[in-house]
């Protein structure tokens, strides 16, 4: 060893501008980048300047790694230090050149610590070390940076204590953080699916709002739902024979049974046939008029979900219901997504018929704007007002300890400002 680090510092031009102001992106590739080069993360930190900008900092077993960027250039620079012989800079080097689409890099290594110009000292290691530190052992890595949830309109932050989990699946990147504000949280492809502590606003009312209407459902189909909460909510109607469940991700799944088990908790119930395929495949394949009621619980209409969003599968889901069976979909934030909302209302009316399909609205803090919407879309006479039954649904609620849907909720729900109302009427 003729040294005792090799510090690489380096010069990345010509890259893509959004990247390069993009936080998460540069905090993931810069983590990313330690991972693949073979170090040890023990923390990271990084921060967005305004109005653009990103310094951050990953502080490695075997050094750091530090980046600062000019958007507005389309340049980084970066130093990759790392010490110990076992951690190859290089493999960063190439891996950050790449993850930030940079026309050309440059970089000169230098050795830190010449060995031939260092001598040991005498000193009494105890004294130096803290003492809480050397007791605990392995330090535990920690981040004290925002997961944020943005398009280029708004953004959404959550501080959080790290990852729990992280694997990029066949179909999207799946994570659980642990927030400091919703506690754990699983996030697809960046974006927020459910929180422990706001989930219940979504799983209550995109089931108990159909199924406390539906004169008598026997057969139930969810398609998406990874996380079971819809599955756990709608196995609380005792009068349901089956729920089939149809999730596209075994990732989801079993990230979901690990670290969310209070929302998993009904994933392996007797009366739930949980397949893992394709929702559209196993729509376009079931039966005529088999299902009461189908519930899609998506994801956002990016990815592996974009498919969930099209008049042919809705049209499959129609004919599936049974004569007075009920759809009822995650529809997006009217506020948010408008154009979404708009085209997809559109469909529902087209298939359904337009006095047949109705919008329900919740506040979900965690999602974009915190305004979301559902769509009760009824193939029979089920109206979800005019038929819904009041007293079975204060029972209902009171029995289980519902945290956000009972009777009087139900029938809000329904009450839509005057700007939604204009979006569904144009
Ligand atoms: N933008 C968030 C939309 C998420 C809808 N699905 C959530 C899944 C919860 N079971």
């Amino acid at each position: 060893m003729a040294s005792l680090g090799r510090h690489i510092i380096v010069e990345y031009y010509d890259c893509d501008p959004q990247l390069m102001n993009d936080v998460v992106h540069i905090e993931e590739s810069m983590q990313h980048a330690a991972e693949t080069a073979g170090a040890t993360i023990i923390n990271s930190t990084f921060h967005h300047f305004s109005p653009y900008g990103v310094s951050g900092v990953v502080v490695i077993q075997e050094s750091h790694l530090a980046i600062h960027t000019w958007p507005e250039y389309g340049y980084a620079s970066v130093d990759l230090f790392t010490c110990g012989g076992e951690v190859d800079p290089w493999v960063a080097y190439r891996e950050l050149k790449s993850l930030f689409k940079a026309g050309h890099g440059s970089a000169v290594e230098l050795s830190r610590g010449e060995m031939a110009l260092l001598h040991e000292k005498e000193f009494d290691v105890k004294d130096l070390r803290d003492h809480k530190s050397h007791k605990d052992g392995t330090p535990v890595r920690t981040r004290d940076v925002w997961f944020t949830e943005r398009d280029d309109r708004i953004a959404l932050s959550l501080k959080h204590d790290g990852k729990l989990f992280s694997e990029k699946s066949d179909f999207q990147k799946v994570d659980v953080y642990d927030t400091r504000a919703y506690g754990k949280m699983l996030t697809l492809d960046g974006m927020v699916m459910t929180t422990e502590k706001d989930e219940y606003v979504y799983h209550e009312m995109i089931t108990h709002v159909p199924m406390l209407t539906h004169p008598n459902p026997k057969r139930a189909l969810i398609i998406g739902g990874g996380d079971g909460g819809t599955a756990r909510e709608l196995l609380r109607h005792e009068n349901l024979d089956e729920v089939v469940m149809v999730e596209i991700d075994q990732v989801v799944i079993d990230a979901c049974k690990e670290h969310l088990p209070e929302i998993a908790v009904a994933l392996d119930h007797e009366r739930l046939t949980l397949l893992v395929e394709d929702g559209l495949k196993y729509v376009a394949e079931a039966a005529d008029e088999s299902f009461d009621l189908v519930i899609v619980d998506s994801t956002d209409p990016v990815g592996p979900a974009e498919g969930l969003f099209s008049k042919t599968f809705y049209e499959g889901v129609h004919r599936i219901l049974k004569k007075d069976g009920v759809m009822v979909t995650q529809s997006e934030s009217p506020r948010f997504n408008q154009k979404v909302f708009k085209e997809i209302y559109q469909v529902y009316g087209e298939i359904f018929g337009a006095g047949q399909v109705h919008c329900y609205l919740a506040y979900i803090p965690t999602y974009p704007t915190g305004m979301w919407s559902f769509s009760y879309s009824s193939k029979g006479e089920t109206d979800p007002i005019k038929h819904f039954n009041d007293s079975a649904s204060e029972q209902f609620s009171k029995k289980h300890g519902l945290k956000y849907y009972n009777e009087a909720i139900h029938q809000a729900a329904f009450a839509l400002p005057g700007f939604v109302k204009e979006m569904l009427n144009e």
